[in-house]
């Protein structure tokens, strides 16, 4: 997790949206951070109902702290005693043909959650202009890059996610990925950096949108953390 976008991230919901700023206070998850076998189990940056209504207190719940925390224990365990423990995700996944489908499977359930749940926010945030700019020119349009990361998210058949990435040549493309997959895998259909991360598992959204996932995936761009999303670009 990057310490410097979680406070960012606290810093501005409690200037612009007071109420928001006491639930934060009230439902603090610092206690939930955790470290096993060299890796981190983040805090949620923002409460429970933080995304109401586009993702309900119940489903967020269950959703961080049961989903999530269970591919963080997995994977842990799973690492222990292995030159896995010690490497930072990245490197695992580039090299993630050499392990067994418990680091992969839970591997990615751990690391796709945590950048999921940065790159959304209860406060509205702008991308910047040179994402923007980049957007614009890779699809033509914002408008028409949404409607393309939605199909992708709305269209994959079954579990797993839909993303924003940018590929080694620093070029935008969308795809989607099955199962805890990530483009950063070494056998990923297309390869690159995640931006922006989109959970279609029906956990994700089940409670709240049953088997409507196409209104899911709509809603989404309510909560999305531009900020965060325009930071991992300039990175790149
Ligand atoms: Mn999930």
């Amino acid at each position: 997790m990057e310490r410097r976008s979680f406070i960012g991230t606290l810093g501005t919901a409690a200037i612009a949206v007071p109420i928001l700023g006491n639930a934060f206070a009230a439902c603090s998850s610092e206690s939930k951070k955790a470290i096993l076998n060299g890796h981190e189990f983040p805090n949620l940056p923002y409460a429970y109902e933080a995304l109401e209504p586009v993702i309900d207190a119940k489903t967020m719940e269950l959703h961080y702290d049961k989903h999530h925390r269970g591919y963080f224990e997995k994977f842990t365990a799973a690492v222990k005693e292995t030159g896995a423990a010690t490497q930072p995700m990245e490197e695992i996944f580039a090299k993630i043909t050499e392990y067994n489908s418990a680091i992969r499977n839970n591997g990615g359930g751990y690391y796709n959650h945590s950048l999921f749940w940065e790159n959304m926010s209860p406060v509205k945030t702008a991308m910047s202009s040179t994402l923007e700019k980049a957007i614009n020119e890779t699809f033509g349009s914002v408008d028409e890059f949404k409607k393309t990361f939605a199909t992708a998210g709305k269209t994959h058949f079954g579990s797993g996610w839909a993303w924003l990435a940018v590929d080694p040549d620093g070029k935008l493309f969308v795809t989607s990925t099955a199962n805890q997959d990530n483009p950063l895998m070494n056998d990923a259909p297309k390869q690159g950096k995640p931006l922006l991360a989109l959970d279609v598992w029906e956990h994700a959204y089940y409670l709240n949108y049953q088997n409507r996932r196409p209104d899911y995936v709509d809603q989404f761009w309510n909560v999305v953390n531009w900020q965060e999303v325009s930071r991992r670009y300039d990175n790149v």
